[in-house]
This record gives C-alpha cells, structure tokens and sequence, in this order.
C-alpha cells in the first residue's frame, strides 16, 4: 500500500485528491490548520461514509510556516508521494497579506524539500508541487505552455514563481523526483466562496429563490482557462506516476470572460440577463425568465460591478496548452465548463434551500 501526504488537505483539491487516492487504496495522511472553528467540512465524508477508509485516512495538525512540525510529520508517515497542495490561494488577498503569502506559497513549499533531505528521503519521497497559470501573469505567449516565461502579476503569483523554481532545483541538485503541475483554474461546488466562479454561482441560486438582491463584482473582461477539479487532481496524481519528474501544464485549451460565465451561470436557472454601460458603471438586467418557480422581473439588476474588486494588477486572459499532458500523461479533462457550471448551480440551490423555505415564511407572515 502507497502512502501519500496531503498539505491542504482541507481545501478543494486537497478534498478531491483525498478521495481519489482512497480509492486508489493508498493510506492518506492529510495536514490541516489549527483553527477556532471546524474547517474540515470538505472531507468529513470520508471519515463518516467510508468504514475502510477511517484506518486509511488520517489527519495532523501542521502548518506549513512551521518547519519542525513538517519533519516530524515527514518523519512518522514516511510518505511515498507528497502533494504540496497547501497555500494562501487568493490572489487578490495576497495583496494584503504578501509576507505571509511568501512564507506560506514561497517558502514553506522549500521546508517540505528541505525536510525531504534532512530525512534522507531523496530516493523513496516523491513530491509534486501546486503551480499555477498565475505565473504567466502578464503573457508572453497564447496559448500558455511548458516553456512561456513567466511574468507573474501578484505576490501570490511571485510566491509561485519562487516554489516553482526551488522544485526545479532541488531535482536537479539533489535528485528528488520533484514535479510542477503547473494547473490552470480549475473549480467546483467545494470552491472557495470568494473565487469569482463560486460566489458567481452561489449568486444565481441565492437570486433566483429571493434570498440576494444582487451580485457585486470585478473585472467582468477577465478570461481564463476554467476547468473541473476533480479532473485535475487525477492529472496530479498521474504526474508522479512517471518514471522522471517533469512540469506539466494542466488547462482545457478554451478561455472563457467573467461574464460569459455569468450569463451561463443565470441560464441554468432559465433567467436570460444582458449587460449593459462599460468598465466601473456596467451592469446586467434580467430580459426573460423561463423558470416559473423564480419570480425575477425583467428590467431588475442582478449584476453591478464594484471597483473594490478590480486588483493592483490584473491577469487579463489566460489560455493554456496541455498537448504535453496529454502526449505523455495521457491526460484530458472529461467535464465541459457547461456541465462543471451546472453540478455547481445545482448544488448551491440545494444549499440555499431550506433558507429560502424559511425566507418564504416570514415574508407569508
Ligand atoms: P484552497 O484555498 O481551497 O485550499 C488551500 C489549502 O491550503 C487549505 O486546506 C488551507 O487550509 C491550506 N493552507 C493555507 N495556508 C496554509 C498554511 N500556512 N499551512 C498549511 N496549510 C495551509 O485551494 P485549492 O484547493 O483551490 O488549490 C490547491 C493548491 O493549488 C493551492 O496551492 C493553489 O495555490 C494551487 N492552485 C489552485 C488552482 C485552482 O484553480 N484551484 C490553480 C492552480 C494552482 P484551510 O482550509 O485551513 O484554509
Ligand atoms: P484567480 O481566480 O485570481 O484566477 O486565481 P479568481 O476566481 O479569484 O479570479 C478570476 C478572475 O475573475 C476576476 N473577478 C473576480 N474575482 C474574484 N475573486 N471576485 C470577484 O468579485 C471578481 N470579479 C471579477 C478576477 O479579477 C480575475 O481576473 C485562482 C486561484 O485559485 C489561484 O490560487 C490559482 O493559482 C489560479 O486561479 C490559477
């Protein structure tokens, strides 16, 4: 039995990966943060749904700013694959908090080689780390693939590029079977509720059974590469089953704007909306509803744009080329944006639910 080690466990890839390396039968041993209330929500199934996987499934608490703590965890799990999956993710809360994001997403991705080597682990310990098409930033070339430079536009983007470089290192140094995916965005009902696609879809169910006015928002022009999560935890997994440690860009190959997204998102509902006025003043209007179950008028706003979420510096478009992954990890995404933005539509309305039964009720009353 394969023993992987999880940082980030408790976020939505770490969720996803958990689940897939269970059913791998691997033995998962996840880090998670200690904090004032439960954040294990993500993964609570696993310990209650599956009985087999309780032994096979365990968690420590660890940080990756605490280097002691990352050896001993190390130490006890000897793990055989180490996803480095755990960081500051947001980037515009990285311009907030950039100390923090570099320790954590810079050099805690540094502390978890470090202990590789420390342990004397070089030769058994894979380890794959979380890249991202932050890198590429302001592009040099579209689409973006393996060998674009890099031009990251944020410190989150900057912590990256450091953890990117410092895994490349440490293979060629050192020897270790170090890989990057170097991973576009990618989504799904368990996504952050402050990245755009979530709070967009969340939105859309909460508008159309009365609960929000309105969805305040950025950049509307910004495109990216979206995908579905859970086909990207199964490309990481594939990028250390090689025989060599590489860097793989992992995308669908199709870019799509905020706002796209956003009509489509509405469109699951059956509320047809259009845009209208440009930059910090655009907004969009309901023009028809096919649904009879949501009251919306036409002519309402359910769409206003809020400068307080346009960043310092934006990544205006993003579009990558995964012909590598696909060639040598035989990898392809199975879930259209169309599908992925339903199951998340269609799971934010089940959560939103039973408030809005009770919503109905007081307005009855
Ligand atoms: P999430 O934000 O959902 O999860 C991040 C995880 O990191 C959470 O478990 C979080 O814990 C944990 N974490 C945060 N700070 C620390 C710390 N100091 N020490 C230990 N753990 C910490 O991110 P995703 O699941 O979406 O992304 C996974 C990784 O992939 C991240 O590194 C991200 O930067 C990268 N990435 C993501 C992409 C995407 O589109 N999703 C694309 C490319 C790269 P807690 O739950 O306590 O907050
Ligand atoms: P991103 O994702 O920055 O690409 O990073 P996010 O969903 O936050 O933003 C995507 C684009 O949408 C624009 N935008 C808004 N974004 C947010 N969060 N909230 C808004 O209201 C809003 N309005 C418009 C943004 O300006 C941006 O252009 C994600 C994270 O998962 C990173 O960890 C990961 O590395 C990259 O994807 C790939």
């Amino acid at each position: 039995m394969k023993t992987a080690l999880i940082t980030g466990v408790t976020g939505q890839d770490g969720a996803y990966l958990a689940e897939l390396l269970l059913h791998k039968g691997y033995m998962v041993h996840g880090i998670k943060r200690r904090s004032s209330s439960l954040n294990t929500e993500r993964i609570d199934h696993l310990y209650r749904d599956l009985h087999e996987a309780q032994v096979r499934f365990k968690l420590h608490y660890g940080d990756l700013s605490d280097s002691t703590n990352l050896i001993r965890i190390i130490q006890q799990v000897q793990p055989d694959e180490i996803y480095n999956l755990g960081a500051m993710s947001h980037v515009k809360v990285s311009f907030d908090t950039p100390e923090y994001t570099a320790n954590t997403d810079g050099i805690g991705t540094l502390r978890l080689l470090e202990a590789i080597r420390i342990l004397g682990l070089e030769k058994k310990t894979k380890i794959y780390q979380a890249s991202t098409s932050e890198l590429y930033g302001l592009v040099q070339e579209t689409p973006q693939k393996e060998t674009t430079p890099f031009y990251p536009r944020s410190p989150y983007g900057v912590a990256k590029l450091y953890a990117y470089w410092i895994t490349v290192n440490y293979r060629e140094a050192y020897g270790i079977f170090a890989s990057n995916g170097i991973l576009f965005n990618h989504e799904s009902p368990l996504r952050g509720e402050t990245f755009v696609t979530r709070k967009i879809t969340r939105a859309v169910a909460a508008i159309a059974l009365g609960l929000q006015d309105c969805l305040y928002i950025g950049n509307l022009d910004a495109c990216r590469d979206w995908g579905h999560a859970k086909d990207y935890v199964e490309a990481m997994w594939r990028i250390l089953q090689q025989d060599t440690p590489d860097d793989y860009v992992i995308a669908t190959g199709i870019a799509t704007s905020v706002r796209d997204f956003a009509k489509m998102a509405f469109e699951e509902v059956g509320i047809s909306i259009a845009f209208e006025g440009e930059g910090a003043s655009e907004k969009a209007i309901v023009i028809a509803c096919s649904n009879e179950a949501f009251q919306l008028e036409t002519g309402r706003t359910v769409i206003s744009v809020d400068p307080n979420y346009f960043r310092p510096t934006e990544v205006d478009m993003l579009i990558g080329d995964a012909t590598k992954a696909r060639n040598t990890l035989c990898w392809e995404p199975c879930y259209t944006l169309r599908e992925m933005i339903s199951e998340m539509v269609e799971e934010d309305l089940k959560k939103f639910q039973p408030k809005a039964i009770i919503h109905a009720d007081l307005v009855a009353d």
